[in-house]
Protein backbone atom coordinates (compact mmCIF):
# COMPACT_ATOMS: atom_id res chain seq x y z
CA UNK A 1 0.00 0.00 0.00
CA UNK A 2 0.85 3.32 -0.58
CA UNK A 3 2.74 5.46 2.47
CA UNK A 4 2.04 8.88 2.27
CA UNK A 5 4.79 11.05 4.57
CA UNK A 6 6.48 14.44 4.94
CA UNK A 7 9.45 15.72 6.50
CA UNK A 8 7.12 18.86 8.02
CA UNK A 9 6.33 16.57 11.26
CA UNK A 10 9.98 17.24 12.81
CA UNK A 11 9.14 21.02 12.96
CA UNK A 12 6.79 20.00 15.63
CA UNK A 13 9.31 19.10 18.64
CA UNK A 14 8.58 20.37 22.27
CA UNK A 15 11.13 20.78 24.40
CA UNK A 16 9.40 19.37 28.04
CA UNK A 17 5.66 18.06 29.08
CA UNK A 18 4.43 18.53 32.31
CA UNK A 19 4.28 14.73 34.37
CA UNK A 20 3.28 15.42 38.07
CA UNK A 21 4.39 18.33 38.71
CA UNK A 22 7.96 17.75 36.62
CA UNK A 23 9.21 19.01 33.60
CA UNK A 24 9.76 15.85 31.49
CA UNK A 25 10.76 15.51 27.94
CA UNK A 26 8.42 15.00 25.72
CA UNK A 27 7.35 11.54 24.27
CA UNK A 28 5.68 12.45 21.39
CA UNK A 29 9.11 12.93 19.62
CA UNK A 30 10.52 13.12 15.64
CA UNK A 31 12.30 10.04 16.68
CA UNK A 32 9.17 8.71 16.59
CA UNK A 33 7.78 9.09 12.49
CA UNK A 34 11.66 8.50 11.62
CA UNK A 35 11.28 4.82 13.05
CA UNK A 36 8.08 4.12 11.47
CA UNK A 37 9.75 5.02 8.21
CA UNK A 38 12.57 3.00 8.37
CA UNK A 39 10.44 -0.16 9.36
CA UNK A 40 7.59 0.27 6.78
CA UNK A 41 10.55 0.61 4.39
CA UNK A 42 12.42 -2.00 5.13
CA UNK A 43 8.95 -4.71 5.37
CA UNK A 44 8.42 -3.17 1.63
CA UNK A 45 5.22 -1.98 2.63
CA UNK A 46 5.41 0.07 -0.47
CA UNK A 47 6.16 3.35 -2.10
CA UNK A 48 6.64 6.81 0.16
CA UNK A 49 4.46 9.42 -1.66
CA UNK A 50 4.48 13.40 -0.25
CA UNK A 51 0.98 15.13 0.06
CA UNK A 52 -1.11 15.32 -3.11
CA UNK A 53 -3.03 18.28 -3.69
CA UNK A 54 -6.22 18.42 -1.90
CA UNK A 55 -8.98 20.47 -0.36
CA UNK A 56 -8.40 21.35 3.32
CA UNK A 57 -12.34 22.51 3.42
CA UNK A 58 -12.84 19.47 5.14
CA UNK A 59 -10.60 20.80 8.65
CA UNK A 60 -12.76 23.71 9.16
CA UNK A 61 -16.29 21.18 8.73
CA UNK A 62 -14.64 19.00 11.85
CA UNK A 63 -12.87 22.21 13.86
CA UNK A 64 -14.28 24.97 15.00
CA UNK A 65 -13.04 27.89 12.62
CA UNK A 66 -12.10 30.06 15.87
CA UNK A 67 -9.61 27.48 17.07
CA UNK A 68 -8.04 26.86 13.68
CA UNK A 69 -7.58 30.99 13.34
CA UNK A 70 -6.52 30.85 17.13
CA UNK A 71 -3.75 27.85 16.05
CA UNK A 72 -2.50 29.69 13.07
CA UNK A 73 -1.78 32.80 14.65
CA UNK A 74 -0.92 31.35 18.14
CA UNK A 75 3.30 31.40 17.79
CA UNK A 76 3.67 34.83 16.56
CA UNK A 77 1.34 35.78 19.43
CA UNK A 78 3.48 33.38 21.76
CA UNK A 79 6.89 35.11 20.38
CA UNK A 80 5.63 38.52 19.94
CA UNK A 81 4.93 38.50 24.18
CA UNK A 82 8.37 37.71 24.36
CA UNK A 83 8.93 34.04 24.94
CA UNK A 84 11.30 31.94 23.42
CA UNK A 85 9.87 28.42 25.56
CA UNK A 86 6.99 26.32 23.80
CA UNK A 87 3.59 27.43 25.13
CA UNK A 88 1.84 25.31 27.73
CA UNK A 89 -1.48 26.24 29.17
CA UNK A 90 -1.58 26.72 33.02
CA UNK A 91 -5.51 27.73 33.54
CA UNK A 92 -8.30 26.59 32.36
CA UNK A 93 -12.29 27.42 32.02
CA UNK A 94 -14.05 24.00 33.83
CA UNK A 95 -17.57 24.24 34.66
CA UNK A 96 -19.68 27.58 35.76
CA UNK A 97 -16.86 29.74 34.01
CA UNK A 98 -18.03 31.46 30.96
CA UNK A 99 -17.10 30.08 27.73
CA UNK A 100 -19.15 32.45 25.40
CA UNK A 101 -16.89 35.22 25.85
CA UNK A 102 -13.44 35.01 24.80
CA UNK A 103 -10.94 36.51 26.89
CA UNK A 104 -7.92 38.58 25.04
CA UNK A 105 -5.17 37.26 26.79
CA UNK A 106 -3.04 34.73 25.41
CA UNK A 107 -2.45 32.45 28.36
CA UNK A 108 -6.27 32.36 28.69
CA UNK A 109 -7.18 31.92 25.16
CA UNK A 110 -4.38 28.86 25.19
CA UNK A 111 -6.75 27.29 28.34
CA UNK A 112 -10.05 27.82 26.45
CA UNK A 113 -8.46 25.65 23.49
CA UNK A 114 -6.87 22.89 25.35
CA UNK A 115 -7.62 19.92 28.07
CA UNK A 116 -4.26 19.56 29.73
CA UNK A 117 -0.81 20.63 30.16
CA UNK A 118 0.94 18.01 28.49
CA UNK A 119 0.58 19.25 25.21
CA UNK A 120 3.29 21.74 24.15
CA UNK A 121 2.36 24.42 21.20
CA UNK A 122 5.98 24.96 19.52
CA UNK A 123 7.18 27.22 16.73
CA UNK A 124 6.74 24.51 14.17
CA UNK A 125 3.57 22.68 15.68
CA UNK A 126 1.15 24.29 13.37
CA UNK A 127 2.74 23.45 10.53
CA UNK A 128 3.45 20.38 11.41
CA UNK A 129 -0.27 19.62 12.27
CA UNK A 130 -1.51 20.89 8.99
CA UNK A 131 0.73 18.61 7.16
CA UNK A 132 -0.50 15.77 8.99
CA UNK A 133 -4.02 16.85 7.80
CA UNK A 134 -3.08 17.32 4.56
CA UNK A 135 -1.43 13.50 4.38
CA UNK A 136 -4.68 12.27 5.65
CA UNK A 137 -6.34 13.64 2.80
CA UNK A 138 -4.17 12.62 0.60
CA UNK A 139 -4.34 8.91 1.54
CA UNK A 140 -8.23 9.42 1.46
CA UNK A 141 -8.04 10.46 -1.52
CA UNK A 142 -5.69 7.50 -3.11
CA UNK A 143 -8.47 5.00 -1.42
CA UNK A 144 -11.22 7.50 -2.88
CA UNK A 145 -9.60 6.57 -6.20
CA UNK A 146 -9.85 2.84 -5.96
CA UNK A 147 -6.71 1.31 -3.93
CA UNK A 148 -7.44 -0.89 -0.99
CA UNK A 149 -5.76 0.94 1.48
CA UNK A 150 -3.25 3.38 2.25
CA UNK A 151 -1.32 4.41 5.17
CA UNK A 152 -0.85 8.38 6.64
CA UNK A 153 2.55 8.58 8.46
CA UNK A 154 2.32 11.68 10.31
CA UNK A 155 2.69 12.93 13.79
CA UNK A 156 1.85 14.85 16.03
CA UNK A 157 -1.57 12.60 16.44
CA UNK A 158 -5.01 13.61 16.40
CA UNK A 159 -7.45 11.41 17.75
CA UNK A 160 -7.44 13.23 20.95
CA UNK A 161 -8.07 16.43 19.59
CA UNK A 162 -11.76 17.78 19.36
CA UNK A 163 -14.39 20.65 17.59
CA UNK A 164 -12.67 23.28 19.43
CA UNK A 165 -9.93 21.95 21.77
CA UNK A 166 -6.05 20.31 21.78
CA UNK A 167 -4.83 17.73 24.13
CA UNK A 168 -2.64 14.53 24.51
CA UNK A 169 -0.51 15.30 22.02
CA UNK A 170 -3.10 16.27 19.44
CA UNK A 171 -3.99 19.47 17.38
CA UNK A 172 -5.95 18.10 14.40
CA UNK A 173 -7.97 15.21 14.32
CA UNK A 174 -6.76 13.52 11.02
CA UNK A 175 -8.81 10.92 11.16
CA UNK A 176 -11.92 13.05 11.63
CA UNK A 177 -10.61 14.91 8.64
CA UNK A 178 -10.21 12.20 6.35
CA UNK A 179 -14.01 10.78 7.25
CA UNK A 180 -15.19 14.11 6.86
CA UNK A 181 -13.81 14.54 3.19
CA UNK A 182 -15.32 10.86 2.75
CA UNK A 183 -19.02 12.19 3.55
CA UNK A 184 -18.28 15.46 1.47
CA UNK A 185 -17.34 13.52 -1.57
CA UNK A 186 -20.73 11.32 -1.06
CA UNK A 187 -20.08 8.62 1.17
CA UNK A 188 -23.12 7.90 3.51
CA UNK A 189 -21.26 5.36 5.96
CA UNK A 190 -17.56 5.89 7.80
CA UNK A 191 -16.31 3.69 10.27
CA UNK A 192 -13.46 5.02 12.74
CA UNK A 193 -11.46 2.05 14.53
CA UNK A 194 -9.76 3.24 17.00
CA UNK A 195 -6.78 0.86 18.61
CA UNK A 196 -4.99 3.09 20.18
CA UNK A 197 -4.33 2.76 23.82
CA UNK A 198 -6.03 5.56 25.09
CA UNK A 199 -9.62 6.76 24.54
CA UNK A 200 -10.30 8.74 21.19
CA UNK A 201 -12.23 11.46 23.20
CA UNK A 202 -11.57 14.10 20.46
CA UNK A 203 -13.06 11.45 18.05
CA UNK A 204 -15.74 10.40 19.52
CA UNK A 205 -16.88 14.38 20.18
CA UNK A 206 -16.69 15.92 16.96
CA UNK A 207 -18.72 12.37 15.71
CA UNK A 208 -21.36 12.18 18.92
CA UNK A 209 -24.56 12.99 17.76
CA UNK A 210 -23.61 11.78 13.43
CA UNK A 211 -25.32 8.26 12.16
CA UNK A 212 -23.04 9.16 9.23
CA UNK A 213 -19.83 8.60 11.17
CA UNK A 214 -19.52 5.03 12.91
CA UNK A 215 -16.67 5.48 16.17
CA UNK A 216 -15.27 2.17 18.02
CA UNK A 217 -12.51 2.72 20.63
CA UNK A 218 -10.56 -0.04 22.79
CA UNK A 219 -8.55 1.52 25.37
CA UNK A 220 -7.65 1.51 28.94
CA UNK A 221 -10.32 2.40 31.62
CA UNK A 222 -10.93 6.05 31.85
CA UNK A 223 -11.54 5.18 35.58
CA UNK A 224 -7.76 4.95 35.20
CA UNK A 225 -6.30 5.91 32.56
CA UNK A 226 -5.77 9.09 30.33
CA UNK A 227 -7.96 10.91 29.51
CA UNK A 228 -10.04 10.01 32.05
CA UNK A 229 -13.34 12.01 31.66
CA UNK A 230 -14.51 10.27 28.54
CA UNK A 231 -14.47 6.77 27.14
CA UNK A 232 -17.01 4.92 29.21
CA UNK A 233 -19.01 1.85 28.06
CA UNK A 234 -22.54 3.55 28.33
CA UNK A 235 -21.17 6.47 25.98
CA UNK A 236 -23.41 5.20 22.69
CA UNK A 237 -23.76 8.45 20.75
CA UNK A 238 -26.56 10.98 21.21
CA UNK A 239 -29.78 12.15 18.84
CA UNK A 240 -29.25 10.84 15.31
CA UNK A 241 -25.77 9.19 16.12
CA UNK A 242 -27.27 7.24 19.46
CA UNK A 243 -26.14 3.86 18.76
CA UNK A 244 -23.20 4.66 16.68
CA UNK A 245 -20.55 5.47 19.39
CA UNK A 246 -19.28 1.83 20.86
CA UNK A 247 -16.31 2.06 23.43
CA UNK A 248 -14.35 -0.78 25.36
CA UNK A 249 -12.42 -0.11 27.98
CA UNK A 250 -10.04 -2.46 29.04
CA UNK A 251 -8.21 -3.07 32.51
CA UNK A 252 -4.95 -1.86 33.25
CA UNK A 253 -2.26 -5.25 32.41
CA UNK A 254 -5.48 -6.49 29.80
CA UNK A 255 -3.52 -9.38 28.04
CA UNK A 256 -3.89 -10.19 24.01
CA UNK A 257 -6.75 -12.44 24.61
CA UNK A 258 -9.06 -9.95 26.17
CA UNK A 259 -7.70 -7.01 24.00
CA UNK A 260 -8.48 -9.61 20.66
CA UNK A 261 -11.78 -10.21 22.07
CA UNK A 262 -12.84 -6.80 22.79
CA UNK A 263 -11.46 -6.73 19.00
CA UNK A 264 -13.66 -9.33 17.87
CA UNK A 265 -16.84 -7.39 19.26
CA UNK A 266 -15.99 -4.17 17.55
CA UNK A 267 -15.27 -5.74 14.18
CA UNK A 268 -18.72 -7.02 14.21
CA UNK A 269 -20.24 -3.80 14.87
CA UNK A 270 -18.24 -2.80 11.69
CA UNK A 271 -19.45 -5.73 10.07
CA UNK A 272 -22.90 -4.96 10.96
CA UNK A 273 -22.75 -0.87 9.89
CA UNK A 274 -21.18 -2.02 6.68
CA UNK A 275 -19.07 1.50 6.01
CA UNK A 276 -17.91 2.28 2.67
CA UNK A 277 -14.47 3.56 4.57
CA UNK A 278 -13.07 2.03 7.79
CA UNK A 279 -10.23 4.18 8.91
CA UNK A 280 -8.12 3.06 11.86
CA UNK A 281 -6.49 5.16 14.39
CA UNK A 282 -3.37 3.48 14.62
CA UNK A 283 -1.80 3.57 18.18
CA UNK A 284 0.58 1.01 18.83
CA UNK A 285 1.32 2.34 22.72
CA UNK A 286 -0.96 -1.31 23.52
CA UNK A 287 2.33 -2.32 23.32
CA UNK A 288 3.76 -4.35 26.64
CA UNK A 289 7.06 -2.30 26.05
CA UNK A 290 5.33 1.08 25.85
CA UNK A 291 6.85 3.27 28.33
CA UNK A 292 3.37 5.19 29.47
CA UNK A 293 0.69 2.54 28.96
CA UNK A 294 -0.56 -0.61 30.62
CA UNK A 295 -1.68 -3.08 28.60
CA UNK A 296 0.41 -5.88 27.46
CA UNK A 297 0.23 -6.49 23.89
CA UNK A 298 3.23 -8.76 22.87
CA UNK A 299 4.89 -8.51 19.08
CA UNK A 300 3.12 -10.61 17.32
CA UNK A 301 -0.46 -9.21 17.80
CA UNK A 302 0.52 -6.44 15.50
CA UNK A 303 0.04 -9.14 12.67
CA UNK A 304 -2.72 -10.52 13.81
CA UNK A 305 -4.46 -7.28 14.29
CA UNK A 306 -3.60 -6.63 10.82
CA UNK A 307 -4.96 -9.56 9.51
CA UNK A 308 -8.45 -9.21 11.57
CA UNK A 309 -8.52 -5.63 9.84
CA UNK A 310 -8.37 -6.74 6.29
CA UNK A 311 -10.96 -9.72 7.42
CA UNK A 312 -13.07 -6.61 7.36
CA UNK A 313 -12.94 -6.09 3.76
CA UNK A 314 -13.30 -2.76 3.36
CA UNK A 315 -11.21 -0.02 1.57
CA UNK A 316 -9.26 1.18 4.53
CA UNK A 317 -7.56 3.90 5.59
CA UNK A 318 -4.26 3.64 8.58
CA UNK A 319 -3.82 6.93 10.51
CA UNK A 320 -0.99 6.95 13.06
CA UNK A 321 -1.98 7.62 16.30
CA UNK A 322 0.25 7.35 19.42
CA UNK A 323 2.98 4.81 20.18
CA UNK A 324 5.92 5.60 22.57
CA UNK A 325 8.52 2.14 22.58
CA UNK A 326 10.36 4.68 19.90
CA UNK A 327 12.74 1.37 19.04
CA UNK A 328 9.53 -1.09 18.39
CA UNK A 329 7.08 1.51 17.28
CA UNK A 330 8.47 1.01 13.87
CA UNK A 331 8.23 -2.54 13.60
CA UNK A 332 4.52 -2.62 15.53
CA UNK A 333 3.35 0.03 12.96
CA UNK A 334 4.68 -2.27 9.96
CA UNK A 335 3.63 -5.50 11.40
CA UNK A 336 -0.01 -4.17 11.16
CA UNK A 337 0.18 -3.33 7.62
CA UNK A 338 1.99 -6.90 6.74
CA UNK A 339 -0.81 -8.42 8.55
CA UNK A 340 -3.69 -6.80 6.80
CA UNK A 341 -1.53 -7.20 2.87
CA UNK A 342 -0.83 -11.14 3.91
N1 LIG B 1 3.28 12.14 30.61
C1 LIG B 1 -1.68 9.60 22.31
O1 LIG B 1 -1.33 8.44 22.48
N2 LIG B 1 -0.03 12.03 28.98
N3 LIG B 1 -1.70 10.51 23.31
C2 LIG B 1 0.09 10.87 29.80
C3 LIG B 1 2.55 10.93 30.40
C4 LIG B 1 -1.00 12.02 27.92
C5 LIG B 1 -1.30 10.13 24.64
C6 LIG B 1 1.11 11.04 30.89
C7 LIG B 1 -0.90 10.88 26.97
C8 LIG B 1 -1.49 11.23 25.62
C9 LIG B 1 -2.06 10.07 20.96
ZN1 LIG C 1 -2.31 6.77 22.90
Amino acid sequence: MHIFYSDAHRAHAGQFEFFRGEKVPCFEKPERADFVLKAVQAAGIGPVLPASEVSMAPLSRVHAPRYLAFLERAWERWTALGNRTDAIPSVWPIRGFRSDVEPDNFQAQLGMYSFDSGTPFTAGSWQAALSGAQLALSAQAHVAAGARAAFSLARPPGHHAGPDFFGGYCFINNAAVAAQAAIDQGAQRVSILDVDYHHGNGTQSIFYDRADVQFLSLHGDPRTEYPFYLGHADELGAGAGLGFNHNYPLPAGCTNERWFDALSQACSQVQAYAPELLIISLGVDTYVGDPISKFRLDKPEYRRLGAAIAALRRPTLFILEGGYAVAEIGENVAAVLTGFEH
